[in-house]
């Protein structure tokens, strides 16, 4: 609870048995009134050793995505009763001790959507990200905040906390079931004319927090400009999106079976 809200943590997981355990024991338990972790299918022990941190666990009947697990986290957090919900990837790779403060931040009632930067103020390169990630997310950055119109240290981070309102607003089932989702959501919280706030985070890099290769991040990378294009047309009413409409599907209940 934070100011008397109900504060969600989801962790959508794919492999990862090896890192949940560590993940889960930075969690603020005076802070975290749920957590839920949503399987996607993973191929060693993560389910096993999420039911045994006690953790509400969901599990996809197939390999959905990166974007569908986070379309299932959301929909069970809303329907858990979650004011606030914080999406922490379960590979250790961001730090958990920097929920209360992104909780926090929504629970001021300033922002809607708090971001944990790994570019403002704590040194991605330091903390291991390697250069033609870091050169990528710079140059994509530079590019979405010219198209967006918004002003942003990065896109790209996987460490995110959202308001219910946020989460009950944007038609998040027009997005991507892939790594993209991400950045969709992002615009879509820009569209709607949301508050997007940013905190500085550690993250590291080793073999399990990281398994994106160079030409599924080239696939991100022109999903994430063809977003910024798509929001950008929209804007200047040259194309109609349903992930850019006032309309379009919210989330649906989760599908499990
Ligand atoms: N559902 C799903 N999730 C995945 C897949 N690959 C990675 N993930 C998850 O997506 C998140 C980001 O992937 P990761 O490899 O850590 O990317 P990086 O840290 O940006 O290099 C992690 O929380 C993974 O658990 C996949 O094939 N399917
Ligand atoms: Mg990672």
């Amino acid at each position: 609870m934070i100011s008397g809200l109900r504060v969600c943590v989801v962790m959508p997981a794919y492999n990862a048995a090896k890192t949940v355990r560590r993940t889960v024991a930075e969690i603020d338990r005076s802070v975290a009134d749920d957590m839920i972790l949503v399987d996607d299918q993973s191929k060693d022990d993560t389910v096993r050793v999420a039911q045994e941190l006690g953790l509400h666990v969901v599990v996809h009947s197939k390999n959905r995505g990166y974007g569908g697990n986070q379309k299932t986290c959301y929909a069970e957090a809303l329907k858990r009763g979650a004011d606030i919900v914080v999406m922490l990837h379960p590979d250790y790779q961001y730090s958990p001790r920097l929920l209360p403060a992104m909780a926090g931040m929504i629970a001021s009632g300033h922002f809607d959507a708090v971001l944990g930067s790994r570019i403002l103020g704590v040194g991605a390169l330091a903390g291991g990200m390697p250069i033609w990630k870091y050169v990528a997310n710079r140059f994509l950055t530079a590019s979405e905040n010219l198209l967006l119109g918004y002003k942003l240290a990065e896109y790209h981070t996987g460490y995110r906390a959202f308001s219910r309102r946020l989460l009950e607003t944007l038609p998040l089932e027009e997005n991507s079931d892939d790594f993209v989702f991400d950045n969709q959501m992002l615009a879509q919280a820009i569209w709607f004319g949301f508050h997007i706030g940013e905190i500085s985070c550690p993250a590291r890099y080793f073999p399990e927090a990281s398994s994106i290769d160079f030409r599924r991040s080239v696939k991100y990378g022109f999903g994430v400009l063809g977003t910024a294009l798509e929001f950008r047309a929209a804007r200047l009413r040259l194309t109609k999106s349903p992930r850019f409409a006032e309309t379009g599907r919210k989330l649906l209940p989760a599908v499990t079976e």
